[in-house]
């Protein structure tokens, strides 16, 4: 069944992949599933035909036959459901790559998204100069909490999962600020992640898209 997402007309980070498409795109490469892509631009995310996909007008969403999804977790769960090379086949081992999952985004994630509204929606604010350490500290005490789960592994549970994937997709967002590198089997495990062959694919072809030249005109 073909299977369609959708992403950025021209992400604002130029083709660095970041957007969450590329999450998706990485989790289809793993799996070795062919997909086709979508472009939305801003306002066309906020209009009834991709509204009626994403209630709240986002990428990326995922179409397959009748099926439609949105939110990224979501559909990085529902593609490691469905298609094999992605979670373990043991139900223990399974779980615990699922709930890795769920820490990616319930926990580790939501300071790293703090400290982006931080910088870039509240930049000017008066209080953001006080209000960073904190968000710093916050992320910090994160990263110091999985870094000493994680250890010398090169995988948060055994080998290679979903769990790991989405991990990997919310520290990478970090390291513009520096704050990976303090922890070096944490920029080693991300590392490991963007060295895959899958991960490489799901980058080469946002970028294909977020670096290309307008056209002229
Ligand atoms: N919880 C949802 C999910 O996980 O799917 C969040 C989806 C989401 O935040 N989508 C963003 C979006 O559509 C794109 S990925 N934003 C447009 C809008 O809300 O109007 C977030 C993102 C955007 C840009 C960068 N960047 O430029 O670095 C990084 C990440």
């Amino acid at each position: 069944m073909t299977i369609t997402i959708t992403a950025f007309e021209r992400s604002p980070d130029g083709g660095k992949g970041l957007a969450r498409d590329t999450r998706v795109r990485w989790a289809l490469e793993e799996v070795g599933q062919p997909y086709n892509v979508r472009l939305v631009s801003f306002r066309a995310m906020k209009e009834p035909a991709h509204l009626a996909l994403h209630p709240f007008g986002q990428i990326p969403t995922y179409e397959e036959g009748d099926l439609v999804l949105f939110e990224t977790g979501a559909i990085v769960f529902h593609i490691a459901e469905r298609y094999a090379g992605l979670l373990p086949k043991d139900a223990k081992a399974r779980a615990r790559s699922i709930t890795w999952m769920f820490a990616a985004l319930n926990t580790v994630e939501p300071p790293i998204l703090e400290l982006g509204a931080a910088m870039y929606q509240e930049g000017d604010k008066p209080w953001t100069k006080e209000r960073l350490p904190l968000i710093h500290d916050r992320i910090r005490n994160r990263l110091h909490q999985f870094s000493v789960r994680l250890g010398n592994a090169d995988w948060v549970d055994g080998g290679f999962s979903a769990g790991d994937l989405m991990m990997v997709s919310v520290l990478l967002r970090l390291r513009a600020s520096g704050i990976l590198d303090e922890f070096t089997n944490l920029s080693s495990y991300v590392a490991r992640g963007e060295a895959r062959p899958a991960y490489k694919r799901a980058f080469d072809a946002q970028a294909a898209i977020n670096t290309a030249k307008p056209p002229a005109g």
